[in-house]
């Protein structure tokens, strides 16, 4: 078997211009990681995200675990969301974030935070005002493998299926939640959802409004610790809902 630095698609190389691009930068960068009962990695994830962020941002959802004591002792700024959801928790943050540019990151180390560089470039090149981490280009555990991955697969699938038509673009991702973003335009899309599906909303809109999306690959691990907070059972109806709904309306 090849070994994997003789294999000519793997490019490290991409990552250290990435990141030696990043380093120059002379806008702000805050790192938002929404938490709910994710004492148990959240550290991890904040060590392993300083070196990408100027403000540290853990917007939490009344965690009834020692998710706040750990960010704080870590040094990250944290905040409470309304209680609604993710997509309450995103949208305190974007208000709350003293960055030039938002990076939200899961805190079940779920993403790479050493991919936040190839993220935020196309912004810093002004390439992009909204970048998302593909998790078709960058491979998921968790989309393959059993009949519940499979749903997420196909919905996920659809629903950027239907995005690409509405806007005449072709992007792979439309629902991963690593992504980045200027913060000003964040805070014009007018953003409603207070669960998950604030990321379909977020790209929607985006392209609604007229801004510039792009994508780069990102790996998406399976959750390495706590509980899935998803039910898609109980979400799914708001996900085709409001995925027609911003399609017909912005
Ligand atoms: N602020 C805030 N964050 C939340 C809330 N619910 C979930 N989160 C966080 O949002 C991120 C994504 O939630 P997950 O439960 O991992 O959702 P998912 O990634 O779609 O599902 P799994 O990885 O399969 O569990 C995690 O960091 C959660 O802790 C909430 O109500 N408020
Ligand atoms: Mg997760």
């Amino acid at each position: 078997m090849l070994h994997l630095k003789e294999d000519p698609w793997y490019k490290p190389s991409e990552l250290e211009a990435a990141w030696e691009e990043y380093k120059q930068r002379k806008l702000k960068v805050t790192v938002v990681i929404p938490t709910r009962n994710e004492g148990e990695g959240v550290g991890d994830v904040i060590t392993h995200c300083k070196p990408y962020a100027d403000e540290l941002l853990v917007v939490d959802g009344h965690s009834t675990d020692n998710t706040r004591e750990v960010a704080e002792s870590l040094g990250a700024r944290v905040i409470l969301d309304n209680g609604k959801g993710k997509g309450d928790g995103l949208r305190v943050a974007i208000n709350a974030a003293q960055g030039d540019i938002v990076v939200f990151i899961d805190a079940d180390y779920s993403h790479r935070p050493a991919d936040i560089p190839l993220l935020v470039v196309p912004i810093l090149r002004d390439e992009a005002d909204h970048v998302v981490g593909s998790r078709p280009k960058g491979g998921s555990d968790e989309l393959h493998g059993d009949i519940n991955k499979f749903m997420r697969m196909i919905g996920s699938d659809i629903i950027t299926l239907g995005i690409n038509y509405r806007f005449n673009v072709r992007l792979s991702d439309s629902q991963n939640g690593f992504r980045a973003m200027k913060t000003e335009m964040a805070r014009n899309l007018g953003l409603k959802e207070d669960i998950t599906t604030i990321e379909q909303e977020m790209t929607i809109k985006t392209l609604h409004k007229g801004f510039r999306m792009a994508e780069v690959p990102s790996h998406e691990y399976e959750r390495r610790f706590g509980e899935s907070k998803i039910k898609l059972s109980r979400v799914s109806f708001r996900y085709v809902y409001s995925w027609l709904k911003y399609l017909i309306t912005g």
